[in-house]
């Protein structure tokens, strides 16, 4: 029942004793992350333009696989410095039901089902929008098994 995280690109969103922030070097390697491939970035501009936001240049992709079981509780994404960037969500594997919140936690979410390769784009007045993904219902998806993958692709710095 868990989500296992890492990143690519020059940014990576890392939790450990010291708390949550984003960071040059992965604390696991002491290293930088991994490249953020062209194809990967090509994909995160390409969309964000198609959604009105052109100029979108992302600096972190965060990676978080989820096992069957594996759930995330409603949040707001505010850690990054600029909300007027959106960020570009890419989902693989398993389907997911995502929470579409208000800005308010109080706010009964929305239901929203992603499937893999769906990406949606979360930025204007959304940007600060809670929101969260329902436990990952058991299945095998024949690329990635028992898994979801999500990337978000973010300006965080
Ligand atoms: C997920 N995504 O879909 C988790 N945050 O697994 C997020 O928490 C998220 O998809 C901000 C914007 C888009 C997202
Ligand atoms: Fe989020």
């Amino acid at each position: 029942m868990s989500v296992a995280m890492t990143n690519c690109g020059p940014l990576g969103w890392v939790s450990d004793a010291s708390g949550y922030r984003y960071a040059e070097l992965d604390p696991l390697r002491d290293a930088p992350w991994p490249p953020l491939r062209d194809s990967f970035r090509e994909l995160a501009c390409g969309a964000a333009e198609r959604a009105g936001f052109a100029g979108f240049v992302p600096d972190a992709c965060l990676v978080n696989r989820y096992a069957v079981g594996a759930r995330l509780t409603l949040h707001q994404d505010k850690n990054e410095r600029d909300f007027s960037a959106p960020i570009v969500s890419v989902s693989l594997g398993l389907p997911a039901l995502f929470l579409f919140g208000g800005p308010s936690r109080s706010e009964r979410p929305r239901r929203v089902p992603l499937e893999h390769g769906d990406v949606v784009v979360w930025g204007g007045p959304a940007r600060l929008r809670y929101h969260g993904v329902m436990p990952i219902q058991d299945g095998e998806h024949p690329l990635l098994g028992p898994h979801r993958i999500n990337l978000t692709f973010r300006k965080a710095g």
